[in-house]
């Protein structure tokens, strides 16, 4: 069957859908050896230059502090700091996606692994992370004789390259082909259908999903299907609705990683905007608004003041209390899932949970007439 075309990514995920594609793809590659396999990574963002990132940053933070109520994209959490960042709170006790998914994986990787059992198919990870969990998958299908090749993707060229370091140790006695894209994720999906042709599994873990409002994953999920064959395979982490004083903690550490993940976002504007937000002069906090069925992320102002943004020329006049919101993370029941893979053109094969009940990585195939 003839690949079909399509368009673009990532947390930018809010924003990218509705953007127009960056034209100047830039293709940088980097070979690093994994123990004989070549590693590539394709920076699908470098054409990108600095000034057009700075411009985008400028906008989408005049629009996002001018509107009201005030809210920043989420996709400002992911410069290189905020990855990282990221990776501590995937380590926290409170949060349980974590340890659900790889309890998940570590006990159904065999059967998903069967599905692709002597099969040649690239493995697709959007939103790679650190790739901990992938690697549980992997050794499945290394069990299962599967031939693929692994393409990790994601908007941090840190969180790439770490990954390949991460699997150049592991798999150094059994190599396979890997190739690292820094890149939006429809980016990624675009460069893959142009470029590859066999198989595919696309993993979107992590409960990545609920990080998009119900139109928005609709419109994701249309966007894969629309760039994947008829067949293909995609496992997907929905994070479930359960006792809101869990959700509470999972997004109100103790060790007040998620407020430092927040409060990133005011340094990262302060540096690249010639800003003055007293970070300090915010309060983070998570909250469960139970009629939408998200956990929301605000910072708050504990006083009246002001911030500069050199860059913009502007003042922004924050009055007592008044919040910027900062993230939605979407829980899911069971029924919404079932919608969502029926109204976009997927057959649901399994739902794989964990003991509790918390967390369900869905797998998923393509239908086309
Ligand atoms: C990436 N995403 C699925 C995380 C979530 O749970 O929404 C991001 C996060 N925000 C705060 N903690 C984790």
């Amino acid at each position: 069957m003839a690949r079909p075309k399509l368009k673009q990514m990532q947390y930018a995920l809010f924003d990218s859908l509705c953007q127009a594609w960056p034209k100047r793809l830039g293709l940088a590659r980097d070979c690093i050896s994994n123990g004989g396999s070549p590693v590539e990574i394709t920076n699908l963002t470098t054409g990108k230059k600095i000034n057009d990132e700075k411009h985008e940053l400028a906008l989408n933070v005049l629009e996002g502090l001018s509107k009201r109520p005030r809210g920043l994209p989420s996709r400002l959490f992911y410069d290189d700091k905020g990855s990282e960042l990221f990776t501590q709170i995937m380590d926290l006790e409170e949060y349980y996606p974590t340890n659900c998914e790889t309890e998940i994986l570590q006990k159904h990787s065999p059967a998903i692994a069967k599905h692709l059992a002597n099969q040649e198919f690239n493995l697709v990870e959007l939103g790679c992370g650190d790739g901990a969990k992938t690697t549980i998958l992997i050794d499945s299908l290394i069990a299962e004789k599967a031939g693929f090749k692994f393409v990790p993707l994601d908007i941090s060229e840190a969180a790439v390259q770490f990954l390949h370091k991460n699997l150049q140790e592991k798999y150094r006695d059994i190599p396979f082909p890997i190739q690292g894209l820094v890149a939006e994720y429809f980016q990624g999906l675009s460069w893959l259908s142009e470029n590859a042709s066999a198989k595919n599994l696309i993993l979107f873990l992590g409960s990545n999903i609920g990080n998009l409002n119900k139109p928005m994953a609709l419109r994701f999920l249309r966007h894969l299907w629309y760039s994947l064959n008829d067949g293909d395979y995609v496992l997907i982490g929905f994070d479930l609705k359960k006792d809101l004083d869990i959700l509470y903690d999972a997004y109100n550490d103790k060790k007040g990683v998620t407020a430092e993940f927040n409060y990133n976002v005011l340094d990262r504007i302060n540096a690249s905007l010639d800003g003055n937000f007293d970070r300090s002069q915010f309060q983070h906090q998570g909250l469960y608004n139970v009629q939408t069925g998200a956990m929301e992320s605000y910072l708050i102002s504990q006083k009246a003041q002001t911030v500069r943004l050199g860059e913009l020329d502007r003042e922004f006049h924050f009055q007592p209390w008044e919040a910027i919101h900062m993230e939605y993370s979407y829980k899911y029941l069971q029924t919404d899932i079932t919608d969502l893979a029926e109204s976009t053109g997927f057959q649901i094969l399994d739902n794989f949970k964990d003991e509790k009940g918390y967390f369900v990585d869905s797998l998923w195939q393509v239908r086309k007439e």
